[in-house]
């Protein structure tokens, strides 16, 4: 009978070590941990994994019979992978397959006591920068790590999300043996005047943002098929692109200028950004002229995608790689359209519509050294964590963001019946203050250091100043006939153009911001819906740092208790850049809500279940996006005929001002 308790206690102890959430998160945790320095001794079973852990001799725990392993391990024995110490990015064709095969072989762990070992094994010996994307990714995707929170990416590579002025100081301050936290200034000057809103583009919020998105979403992903991923790739550049123009707007700036092939681009950038490994990001200079990128792109080739994409879109269609015609003239046209123009894998045809995206993020990344005569390493925005640093992005963005929009454009304005829910009348829309400034952020450079078992660590951090905002809220009164489930749909959008002048009707719809969206139950009769900022379904809140989940993981393992965590997901808008910044006497927005009808939802418990509450951006992570309506309704489509559009009684706008105050 002892004995049995024995065993069983045993097991029980082996299950848990197997699959309890604290265990996890510290592994998880621990593979990150000075991702550039060998697996810290004290994690001893990390440590012996790498030592002596031999995947060939485990392929009995592989979905595949270990094929993927096999392969990955046959590139390690021969060699071939890049070597550690070495810049990487994922637009690079080589560097992107290896970092692939260590996701495969990840995918294929049937536990997570061999995905842990793997891991830690190949840690030591792939490069560091493949090793941290493949794991983030693989940690994103795979059953086995649901529930673990992977640490904020800044504070995992912080050299791809600060200046190196601030990471040389981190590293004076180690060899000093002294604390540092140092000031991470915006790059420029002010003679800049693009550097207005650089506290936009560098934001690490918006920079994990985006990285996590394209992680969420891999443009290179074959696997089971994720829910209108073209569509997403679409909205959640359209919304960054009309974000920053609202920034923009509000710093006196007028709106970015789409990118042209045969223009030199005006403002060059100089990141002064460095990889760990690899040297300084390259600059562009001024009024760079586009020349053609060995082993890369023509400019010729970007048109000739162009011009086929544009083809497409004027005829409905797109030919598929078999020759069918495929239609584009559908609700569901954009979600296929978006895959051709990144390209993701589920292009119908690649071969012929290239993948304009990508290649235009790699030909606009060389621009420094197009001939590869200087040997640089890939700019920022061969990399999704520093691309929308240098505002050829968002140019870039403007250029993709106007295609799209010259397919929404085919489509005939939705019709008053099309639009009207006659459930409900929206008799009243209230909106407390709003307003924004700056404030301290301070996040830890820690990881970014060399270190060892020799060598004390002492806390080093940058402080950024970045936007947030006051907490707000917004009433909805609505009268309803009956009871019934409502989508209600919040946008705000600049009332202004640069110049001042009142955008028309048709012209302010595709600057719109998408602040919320829920569903809600109507009563029959008065129904008052408030809503706060906070549970906006874009948005993300504040990121755990790293040393907190170090933290409370290591005292859930120690103390035996449970770890629990609410919100998971890296990908999301930052919170606190719900609201675009205001002026200091109010920046004019319209301020828009939809009450539609409840049956768009694709889930029963949406009104109960926000999903994580950002599903906005970044929809819900196995799952159907939960919205049956095309993203940006209903202001995706012209509107040709405001009074019509003013005149529907579920809809309602209101002239509100954003604030923007030196102090809160
Ligand atoms: Cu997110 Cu161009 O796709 O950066």
């Amino acid at each position: 009978m002892r004995a049995s308790i024995i065993l069983l206690a045993g097991l029980l102890a082996w299950a848990s070590a197997d699959t309890d959430l604290a265990h996890k998160q510290q592994a998880i945790n621990r593979l990150l941990y000075h991702i550039y320095d060998p697996i810290k001794s004290s994690f001893t079973d990390l440590k012996d994994a790498a030592a002596s852990w031999n995947p060939r001799e485990h392929t009995g725990h592989c979905k595949d019979g270990g094929t993927a392993i096999t392969k990955l391990m046959d590139e390690v024995e021969h060699g071939r992978l890049t070597p550690q110490h070495h810049w990487f990015s994922l637009f690079n064709k080589r560097q992107r397959e290896e970092a692939l095969m260590l996701v495969d072989a990840l995918f294929q762990c049937k536990t997570f006591e061999s995905f842990k070992s793997n891991a830690a094994y190949f840690r030591e010996k792939m490069n560091e920068g493949e090793f941290v994307y493949a794991l983030f990714v693989a940690v994103t995707h795979s059953d086995l790590t649901e529930g673990v929170i992977l640490p904020p990416l800044y504070e995992v590579t912080p050299h791809m999300f600060t200046n190196s002025e601030v990471i040389n100081e981190a590293y004076a301050a180690k060899m000093r043996q002294t604390d540092g936290n140092f000031k991470m200034a915006f790059t420029g000057t002010k003679k800049n005047k693009e550097q207005r809103v650089a506290y936009f583009g560098e934001d690490i919020g918006i920079n994990s943002h985006h990285v996590h998105w394209h992680m969420d979403f891999p443009f290179w992903w074959d696997g089971a098929k994720i829910d209108r991923k073209g569509e997403l790739f679409f909205w959640v550049h359209h919304q960054l692109t009309a974000r920053f123009d609202a920034e923009r707007l509000s710093n006196y700036l007028p709106e970015v200028e789409e990118l042209q092939w045969d223009s030199p681009v005006e403002h060059g950038f100089a990141p002064h950004t460095s990889y760990k490994y690899g040297g300084e990001f390259p600059s562009r200079p001024d009024n760079n002229k586009f020349e053609d990128v060995d082993g890369v792109a023509r400019i010729l080739d970007l048109k000739v995608m162009e011009e086929r994409i544009r083809d497409a879109i004027a005829h409905g269609y797109i030919v598929d790689n078999e020759g069918k015609k495929v239609p584009i003239d559908n609700d569901h046209g954009i979600d296929i359209l978006g895959d051709v123009i990144e390209s993701s894998m589920y292009s119908p045809n690649i071969q012929y519509y290239g993948a304009l995206h990508n290649t235009a993020h790699m030909v606009l990344g060389r621009q420094a050294d197009p001939h590869g005569k200087y040997g640089m390493p890939p700019g920022v925005m061969e990399h999704f964590e520093t691309a929308t640093r240098d505002p050829a992005f968002f140019r870039l963005h403007k250029y993709m963001d106007n295609i799209f929009k010259e397919h929404k454009d085919t489509f005939k304005p939705y019709t008053k019946e099309e639009l009207t829910y006659e459930n409900a009348e929206i008799t009243d829309l209230e909106v407390s203050e709003l307003s924004t400034y700056f404030e301290d952020f301070e996040f830890s450079l820690s990881n970014a250091l060399d270190s060892s078992d020799s060598v004390q660590d002492v806390p080093v951090s940058a402080h950024v100043s970045r936007l947030n905002h006051k907490p707000f809220t917004y009433t909805v009164k609505v009268n309803a006939g009956h009871e019934e489930t409502a989508t209600v749909r919040v946008y705000i959008c600049p009332r202004y153009d640069f110049s001042g002048i009142q955008y028309t009707y048709d012209e302010g719809r595709w600057t719109c911001i998408e602040m919320d969206k829920f569903w809600t139950k109507l009563s029959a009769g008065a129904n008052q819906i408030t809503r706060k900022s906070s549970e906006s379904s874009v948005s993300i809140p504040d990121r755990k740092s790293f040393a907190h989940l170090i933290k409370e993981a290591d005292e859930a393992v120690a103390s035996g208790s449970e770890l629990k965590h609410d919100s998971i997901r890296g990908c999301g808008h930052p919170e606190r850049l719900l609201l675009p910044k205001g002026k200091k006497d109010g920046m004019d927005f319209w301020f828009f809500v939809a009450v539609t009808s409840g049956e768009d939802a694709t889930h029963d418990d949406l009104v109960d279940n926000d999903h994580g509450g950002n599903h906005g951006y970044c929809g819900i992570h196995g799952e159907t996006y939960p919205d049956r309506k095309p993203m940006g309704y209903p202001l995706d489509r012209r509107v040709l005929n405001p009074q019509m559009f003013m005149s529907i009684k579920n809809f309602r706008s209101i002239s509100v001002k954003v604030y923007h105050k030196d102090e809160h």
